[in-house]
């Protein structure tokens, strides 16, 4: 199998001190560091939100970590993370960046969210992952990163759906887990065929 790590979301905003942050979240990056060498391609992914993102709870006036009905569907509203060019949105800096063959923006959309690394959260509009994955002939994928009950499940389901071999390597993800979303995204994953290792 040609094999790729998927490494989610590990920028500033999500760790300790960040607008978002993951508890632990800055534990995992040395052992994602570690990691790179055993994979043919390292992919990493990047939330990158204009101001005013529509999945903030600032551009609805309610409370972060609320729930709204998009035209999507129901959506968390989360408080301003990982804005376009700020420092919240930046790699950690002990990340090794300039491993990655490829960085995939995602959330760039003002009117959708994005958690998953393929599509946005309407579930069809595609980020073109899919595609690089299949033209550079990679059939295996293995997901770290942040956060486990979000992004990584997301991204861990629709690869698995798409015919990916899928494994999540849980020692190297940290959860935000909220109103049981851990629970729930072990189940999804889980059900969609992913390996929990
Ligand atoms: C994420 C919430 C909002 C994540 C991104 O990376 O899991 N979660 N944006
Ligand atoms: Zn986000």
């Amino acid at each position: 199998m040609t094999h790729a790590l998927l490494v989610i979301d590990v920028q500033n905003d999500f760790c300790p001190g960040g607008a978002l942050a993951v508890a632990g979240g800055d534990e995992i990056v040395p052992g994602i560091d570690a990691e790179m060498d055993k994979f043919d391609a390292v992919i990493l992914t990047q939330d990158w939100h204009p101001a005013g993102h529509s999945s903030f709870a600032s551009s609805h006036d309610a409370a972060p970590m609320s729930m709204t009905e998009m035209p999507y569907g129901p959506q968390v509203l989360w408080p301003d993370h990982c804005i376009q060019g700020t420092q919240g949105a930046a790699f950690h800096k002990d990340l090794l960046v300039d491993r990655a063959d490829l960085i995939i923006r995602k959330g760039y959309n003002p009117a959708i969210d994005s958690y998953s690394a393929f599509f946005e959260n309407d579930k069809v509009t595609p980020t073109g992952l899919e595609g690089y994955l299949r033209t550079r002939g990679i059939d295996a994928v293995t997901l770290v990163g942040l956060a486990t009950d979000f992004c990584v499940n997301y991204s861990a389901v629709d690869a698995a759906r798409l015919g990916f071999t899928v494994t999540v390597n849980t020692g190297l993800c940290r959860a935000i887990d909220f109103n049981g979303s851990l629970q729930a995204a072990r189940t999804a994953m889980d059900e969609a065929g992913v390996t929990l290792a």
